[in-house]
């Protein structure tokens, strides 16, 4: 069975090429900085933007065609399995992410929801054995059923408390079950809408215990994924508490989960904190926390999280710039958390749309090692920090100095000159490595 007839395996052809379905510039065997391109990029396809996204919005109905569509949903859900590993692997994408409930029917109790998982989740071991494909992380959807109106791990209500945290058990059997590298938690619903009802400490306090009990749970059974916190400062809550990457720290650090927490950063939730992508990255670097990366880019123009797949050049070059100054992102990956626009509704925009993401960090990635082979940016802060190499400056890194010997150097050295960072010279040459 294949649901893609008319497109081979997607093959690099190389800049020059008039295929749509080829890479341009992915070319996954292709050394770079001594790592093969795919063991760098580690590209992982999203189950929920891929397999269940239908292309409605809240002025329009549905439009995207989708021919796995069955007479039951189990039957459609068996059928997207089907046809998502092989997007998988005409795409050589060697691993994956889902939700619990992208793959399962929710059925009328959690019981049944269970079983459906247990059902699909032995057809996905099976087709992972089959193409080798692996799981980078999985999740529970804890956001879009109605009990969560008030939050899972932060909500008001014990029982919904209790059926969250079933579902997180639920992930961690189906993570080990699969062999899942990371394991993430995005507070979708984890936030507040007023501060009038709220009690902030407390339902930090309660989202903190259900991350420990998750890592007792790993204990227990034998598997501990890296668990990842992926921080939004907003949509569905007004305010989320894993506002950005430095307040989601601030928590990991606060609760004492340093060891067993990292981030995963998506690049349109650092707009929408007011952020780069490559600054969640650098913050999550220097906490030694970068965990994983989902892939996509806002419009500037808009004020929501439209996950589009990544296209621009620039700003994924310097998030991978961060990656390689990381030493590299693994165990995480590059998952594409990126849905086809409403007007791409043909089942080929699938696969375009994520050639066109692969292309994109496959330059940027390409530009990225440049720079940092060539030391264009080293060079750059060597330059702009060498006050503190030597003389008064070294003293000062070294903590030798103190508040009355620097005033007493300050007295004596008043008459300060200052270099120019000659900053818009620089960006012109950045533009030299992208094109
Ligand atoms: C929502 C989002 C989620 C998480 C997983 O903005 O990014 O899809 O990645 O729950
Ligand atoms: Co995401």
């Amino acid at each position: 069975m294949t649901y893609f007839p008319d497109i081979e395996k997607i093959r690099y052809e190389g800049p020059k090429t008039d295929n749509m379905f080829a890479f341009r510039h992915y070319d996954a065997e292709e050394v770079v900085l001594g790592k093969k391109m795919k063991d760098h990029l580690r590209f992982a396809i999203a189950y929920w933007h891929t397999m269940t996204q239908d292309g409605s919005d809240p002025f329009g109905a549905p439009v995207n065609k989708r021919t796995w569509i069955g007479d039951t949903e189990m039957e459609t859900a068996k059928n997207r399995v089907e046809a998502f590993f092989e997007i998988c692997e005409k795409l050589g994408a060697e691993f994956f992410c889902f939700h619990d409930v992208d793959v399962a029917p929710a059925g009328e109790t959690l019981e049944e929801f269970f079983q459906n998982l247990d059902e699909i989740t032995d057809l996905i071991k099976e087709k992972m054995e089959q193409t080798g494909i692996k799981l980078l992380w999985n999740t529970a959807n804890m956001f879009s059923h109605p009990r969560f109106n008030n939050g899972a791990a932060s909500t008001n209500n014990a029982e919904v408390y209790a059926y969250a945290a079933a579902q997180v058990k639920k992930g961690l059997d189906i993570s080990k079950k699969l062999g899942g590298e990371n394991y993430v938690f995005w507070g979708g619903r984890e936030g507040y809408e007023t501060l009038l009802n709220t009690d902030m400490k407390f339902e930090q306090d309660n989202i903190a215990r259900l991350f420990k009990m998750a890592i007792a749970y790993g204990e227990k059974i034998g598997h501990k994924p890296q668990f990842l916190l992926e921080p939004k400062p907003k949509e569905p809550s007004k305010h989320q508490y894993d506002f950005d990457a430095a307040t989601t720290m601030a928590f990991i650090q606060h609760y004492g989960l340093e060891g067993d927490f990292k981030l995963n950063l998506e690049a349109n939730h650092a707009t929408l904190a007011g952020h780069t992508f490559e600054h969640e990255i650098a913050v999550a670097r220097s906490y030694n926390a970068l965990g994983s990366l989902d892939a996509n880019q806002g419009d500037m123009l808009l004020g929501w999280d439209t996950d589009e797949f990544p296209t621009n050049v620039f700003d994924s070059t310097l998030a991978l710039y961060e990656v390689l100054e990381n030493g590299g992102i693994a165990p995480g990956g590059i998952n594409f958390d990126s849905k086809v626009r409403r007007s791409s509704f043909e089942m080929e925009d699938l696969l375009l749309a994520h050639i066109a993401g692969m292309d994109t960090y496959a330059r940027a990635l390409k530009a990225a090692a440049k720079l940092k082979e060539d030391r264009f940016l080293d060079e750059l802060k060597e330059k702009r920090y060498a006050s503190f190499q030597e003389g008064i400056g070294a003293k000062i890194v070294a903590d030798e100095e103190n508040l009355e010997t620097l005033t007493d150097y300050a007295l004596a050295h008043d008459q300060i000159e200052l270099e120019s960072s000659h900053i818009e010279y620089v960006k012109s040459r950045l533009n030299d490595y992208l094109f």
